[in-house]
């Protein structure tokens, strides 16, 4: 078994999505182990992203995943983290492979309703971020 983390964006929140995800994550396998819902602060958020720290959509990206309410879900499943990033589709909804959660709900490459870790290394930074 291995974990990853999700986050249920503002924009998915805002539409009353939080139910859809969740049923979606356990209907393919997911343990939900821990959620919570928070307003992540402009210091959180640019820590959290500072990966992307330079890039032209940083200030945007952090503008809007502070904006209002997420939703870090802590996952459980063999192979958690590329089951995950299957499930979710490409970063850019339009590119997102049809049946994925992207795909679905996702309305642009910034507003695109969902988080998912990218790598084994990135999930335990991101679920200590959350979830200390
Ligand atoms: P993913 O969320 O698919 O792992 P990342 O980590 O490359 O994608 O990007 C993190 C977030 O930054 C994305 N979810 C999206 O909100 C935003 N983002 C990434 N690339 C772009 C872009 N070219 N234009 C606008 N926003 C972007």
């Amino acid at each position: 078994m291995s974990r990853t983390l999700l986050i249920i964006k503002p924009d998915a929140v805002e539409r009353n999505l939080i139910g859809h995800i969740i049923a979606r994550l356990e209907r393919a396998g997911f343990r939900v182990l821990a959620m919570q819902m928070i307003k992540m602060s402009v210091d959180g958020a640019r820590e959290f992203y500072a990966v992307h720290r330079g890039k032209p959509f940083y200030d945007n990206l952090v503008a809007f995943m502070t904006s209002g309410p997420v939703v870090p879900v802590l996952l459980e499943k063999e192979n958690a983290v590329a089951d995950l990033r299957a499930l979710v589709g490409a970063t850019n909804p339009e590119e997102a492979a049809c049946g994925t959660i992207r795909s679905d709900i996702a309305r642009s490459t910034e507003r695109n309703s969902v988080h998912a870790s990218d790598s084994d290394e990135n999930a335990a930074r991101e679920i200590a971020f959350f979830f200390p």
